[in-house]
C-alpha cells in the first residue's frame, strides 16, 4: 500500500479570546484541508503529523492575568489540572478543528495522528494533558485511542524522514530537560508575564517576533510605555525563572547592585534596547542596531509623532534617572552588513553523522541521522516556511511554517498555510514536496 506523511505545524489553537492566533479563516481552511487530503490519499496509509505548537497553552490566560498591573500577580507554576483546564478552553473554542481531526481518522483505519510536543504546548509531556487532548479528538470513539500518538519527534526510516518541532535550536525557547513536565523554557515566562499583557492591549500584535516592527509601521505609540513597564517588571520579578535578555548585559540592576537572576537568550529583532535592556548610551539612544536606531530617531523627530516623542521622553527620564540625553537628529552611517546564517539550517546539517553515534546537534532522537538513509528533515517553530537542499548530505530541510495568523511588514494578514507531503508509491519510490494551501 502507498504511504504518505502529511506535516503541518504551529497552528497555535487558543481559547478564542483577543490572544487567539488561529483565526476563523485559517480554521475553516484547516477543515477543508483535512477533507481534501482525506480524498486525495483515500487509498494510502496516512500519518498526519502536527509538528509542534498545535495548541497554544501558553496563551490561554484568565482576564485577571491579562490585565494584571504587576507581573507578580500572574502565576507561573505549572500544574497538571490547570493545564488540562486550558486544553478544555481550547477544545471549546475550536470544536470544528477537533471534529475535523476525528472525521479524518474515522474515514479509514489506515490513518494515524502524531502530535509532536512543541514549546507553546510543552505540557503535552504530561499524560493527563495528553489524555485530555485525546478525549476531545476521539469524542468518545475508543477505536481511535491507539491511533492518536504523542511524541517528541517523528522518525520514519521507511520514508527517510526525521522531524521535530525545532525550539531546542532557539536559545530563547530551549529546555534543559525537555522530557520533564513543568520545567519551562525562558520563552514561557516571557509570554505569560510580558507578551499576554501586551496582546491584551493590542490584539493585532499576533506574532511576537515581528510585533515591534508592527508597532513602528502602525504608529501604535500607546504601547511604548506599557512595554517598558511590563518588561521591567518581568526582569525584576523576584521569583526564580529563566529570562530572555541580551547576553552579557545586566538588566535594571536594583540599587546599583548586580541583579542575580539566571539570564539567557538573544536579541529579539526590532526590540530596541532602550525598552528591553539596561544599556544606557548617550549616542545610541534606542538601539545598538544602527538601522533601528536611525529609524526610531527619524520617527522621534518627525512632527507627526508627538505621542511617540512624549512616550520616549517618559522612558528616557525614568531610565536616565531624570537626566535624559538629547536624541540626535542626524542619521548614522551603516558600515557593516552581515549576512546572518540560518541557525536552523546549521542545526539540521549537524544532525547527520555515522549511524548510532551522537551527532554535533543534539536531536530528540539521540543518535545521528545517517546520510543516505535520511533524506528529509523537518522542523517547525520559526513560522517561516522553507526548503533548503543540503547538497553535501544529499538531504533536504523543510520548515513547515505556520497555520496561525501571520502579518506582513505593513501589518496586513499574510498567513501562508504551509504543508509538506512525503510519500512512497506502490513501486517504492519516495518523494517530498512543500506547498501552500489555498483552499
Ligand atoms: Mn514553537
Amino acid at each position: 500500500m502507498a504511504k504518505v506523511s502529511i506535516f503541518i505545524s504551529d497552528l497555535h489553537l487558543g481559547s478564542g479570546d483577543e490572544l487567539e492566533d488561529f483565526i476563523p479563516e485559517n480554521e475553516k481552511a484547516f477543515v477543508r484541508f483535512l477533507d481534501q487530503q482525506s480524498k486525495d490519499f483515500s487509498d494510502s496509509d496516512i500519518d498526519l503529523v502536527i509538528l509542534g505548537d498545535g495548541f497554544d497553552i501558553w496563551q490561554v490566560a484568565s482576564s485577571a492575568e491579562k490585565a494584571a498591573l504587576e507581573s507578580i500577580g500572574i502565576s507561573i507554576s505549572i500544574k497538571s489540572s490547570v493545564e488540562c483546564a486550558r486544553i478544555q478552553q481550547i477544545a471549546a473554542a475550536h470544536k470544528s478543528s477537533f471534529d475535523a481531526m476525528r472525521q479524518f481518522l474515522q474515514t479509514t483505519k489506515n490513518r494515524k495522528l502524531h502530535i509532536v510536543t512543541g514549546n507553546h504546548d510543552h505540557s503535552l509531556i504530561d499524560n493527563n494533558v495528553r489524555n485530555e487532548v485525546k478525549r476531545f479528538i476521539t469524542g468518545g470513539d475508543a477505536s481511535l485511542d491507539s491511533r492518536i500518538q504523542f511524541t517528541n519527534y517523528y522518525d520514519n526510516p521507511e520514508l527517510h524522514t526525521y522531524a521535530e518541532h525545532g525550539n531546542q535550536f532557539d536559545v530563547n525557547n530551549l529546555y534543559s530537560g525537555f522530557s520533564s513536565f513543568g520545567d519551562e523554557c525562558p520563552g514561557y515566562y516571557f509570554v505569560r508575564l510580558f507578551w499576554n499583557r501586551m496582546e491584551h492591549l493590542e490584539p493585532n500584535l499576533d506574532i511576537w517576533f515581528k510585533s515591534f516592527q508592527l508597532i513602528w509601521e502602525h504608529k501604535i505609540w500607546r504601547l511604548i510605555v506599557p512595554a517598558y513597564r511590563f518588561f521591567k517588571q518581568y526582569r525584576l520579578d523576584p521569583r526564580k525563572f529563566k529570562r530572555i535578555d541580551l547576553p552579557g548585559i545586566p538588566y535594571f540592576a536594583a540599587n546599583g547592585t548586580t541583579f542575580q537572576m539566571p539570564v539567557t537568550g538573544e536579541t529579539l529583532p526590532q526590540f530596541p534596547e532602550l525598552l528591553f535592556s539596561d544599556v544606557s548610551d548617550h549616542e545610541l539612544i534606542f538601539s545598538r542596531d544602527i538601522a533601528l536606531e536611525n529609524r526610531l530617531r527619524s520617527i522621534y523627530h518627525d512632527q507627526g509623532n508627538v505621542e511617540f516623542r512624549k512616550a520616549i521622553d517618559e522612558v528616557l527620564k525614568d531610565k536616565f534617572k531624570g537626566q535624559p540625553p538629547t536624541v540626535p537628529t542626524e542619521q548614522m552611517v551603516i558600515t557593516e552588513y552581515g549576512i546572518v546564517p540560518d541557525k536552523y539550517v546549521t542545526a539540521v546539517a549537524g544532525m547527520f553523522g555515522p549511524a548510532n553515534e551522537p551527532p554535533e546537534t543534539p536531536l530528540m532522537r539521540g543518535m545521528a541521522l545517517n546520510p543516505g538513509s535520511y533524506k528529509y528533515v523537518l522542523l517547525g517553530h520559526t513560522h517561516d516556511d522553507k526548503q533548503v537542499d543540503l547538497k553535501d548530505l544529499g538531504a533536504t530541510y523543510f520548515n513547515t511554517g505556520a497555520w496561525s495568523v501571520q502579518r506582513d511588514a505593513h501589518g496586513k494578514k499574510a498567513s501562508r498555510l504551509c504543508y509538506v507531503i512525503i510519500q512512497k508509491d506502490s513501486a517504492g519510490a519516495v518523494a517530498a514536496s512543500k506547498s501552500i494551501w489555498k483552499g
